[in-house]
């Protein structure tokens, strides 16, 4: 089945086709459907709130199927920030470069026993029934003192996932980053409640 997907980040819709495309799924991003979607303002105070803000707008302006994530990396020392405004944290949307650099500074002076953190991705589906699956996927691990590495994209430079033998999570290859990250656990939980959905 197609589903379209609500987003505008193509990192993020990559890695989702990534991992869904395997177990069947299409996902298709508004100009690929040929329909046009109004922009949403993430108004949601916590990630389940902001995926579906974007899954319920995309599902009732396409009338089809439609996926959406929300995500962010939340920072223990930092009481959880920069949590849902992740993308937005040095003020400007997507610049990832600057919030990483917003990050470091607001670190700067934290060791390193005490720079732990989680991304965490809820991954959500809205069908034109009405019906609404959301799932969520965290990754644990912590921020270093400067960037490493190339892959992936947003915080991916500086997060330094557990159990991966101290690699940040843009050194890893796309396949290992699937493994362990908070979208790649969100997403195949969500692929298992299609599936069953469909059953
Ligand atoms: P859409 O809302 O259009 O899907 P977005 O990038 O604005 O795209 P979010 O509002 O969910 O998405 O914000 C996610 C931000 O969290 C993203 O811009 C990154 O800064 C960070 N982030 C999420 N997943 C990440 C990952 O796998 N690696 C690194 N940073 C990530």
């Amino acid at each position: 089945m197609d589903y379209l997907i609500a987003t505008h980040n193509m990192k993020k819709r990559e890695e989702l086709q990534r991992i869904l495309a395997p177990l069947g799924i299409r996902v298709l991003l508004a100009e690929e459907a040929g329909v046009e979607l109004t922009d949403v303002e993430e108004t949601g105070q916590t990630f389940e709130e902001n995926a579906f803000l974007k899954a319920e707008s995309g599902c009732r302006e396409s009338g089809m199927p439609c996926l959406a994530d929300d995500s962010g990396l939340c920072v223990d020392a930092l009481d959880g920030a920069p949590g849902v405004y992740s993308a937005r944290y040095a003020g400007e949307h997507g610049n990832d470069e600057k919030n990483i650099q917003v990050l470091l500074k607001a670190l700067e002076k934290v060791p390193e026993g005490k720079r732990t953190a989680r991304f965490v991705s809820v991954a959500c589906c809205v069908y034109p029934n009405g019906e609404k699956i959301a799932v969520r996927g965290e990754c644990e691990g912590k921020i270093g003192f400067d960037q490493k590495g190339t892959g992936g994209f947003g915080y991916d430079p500086v997060f330094i996932p557990e159990g991966m033998g101290g690699r940040t999570m843009a050194e890893l290859t796309a396949e290992e980053k699937d493994s362990i990250s908070h979208r790649g656990k969100a997403v195949k939980a969500l692929a298992n409640a299609i599936e069953s959905r469909e059953d």
